[in-house]
């Protein structure tokens, strides 16, 4: 049965360009989703090796750290049905360019590493990365 939370960051970029607000409001009042745990934190090169360490043999790795860990970003857990599905298909393509028009990436992304929002791939994942930035006594579904 597909789970019922994801798991996102708002990306360096986008909060620096002040688009953290605009992009919540959308995934809320458009997508539906409840934010059910939420923080602006700045992550360590180390947080940052170890959230995308499934990555680490891929040539844009060590880019993809520096980035992610160059300002703070936004973390939240989002409750909905389906949610990762659900949250995926909102964001659009991982590249910004290909992502269709209306979708989060396509909105506020500029390229494929600063395509303002992370969103988790599998339910397991998503499991995984909100308890690597939340207590379970911080989340509130
Ligand atoms: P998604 O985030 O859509 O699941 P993945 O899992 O392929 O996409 O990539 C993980 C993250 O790595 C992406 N969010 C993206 O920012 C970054 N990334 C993917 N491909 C590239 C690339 N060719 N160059 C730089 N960064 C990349």
């Amino acid at each position: 049965m597909a789970g019922n939370r994801t798991f996102t960051m708002i990306k360096p970029t986008a909060v620096a360009k002040g688009f953290a607000g605009p992009i919540l409001a959308k995934m809320v009042s458009e997508g539906g989703f409840k934010i059910v745990a939420m923080k602006m934190t700045q992550l360590t090169k180390e947080a940052a090796q170890q959230f995308y360490a499934v990555h680490a043999e891929r040539p844009f790795y060590g880019e993809l750290v520096d980035f992610m860990c160059s300002g703070p970003i936004v973390a939240a857990v989002l409750e909905k049905d389906n949610a990762m599905q659900s949250f995926r298909d909102f964001i659009g393509a991982t590249n910004p360019a290909e992502a269709a028009e209306g979708t989060i990436r396509k909105m506020y992304g500029t390229s494929i590493g600063e395509n303002a929002v992370h969103g988790s791939d599998s339910d397991e994942n998503a499991a995984i990365e909100s308890a690597f930035h939340f207590a379970g006594t911080d989340i509130f579904g």
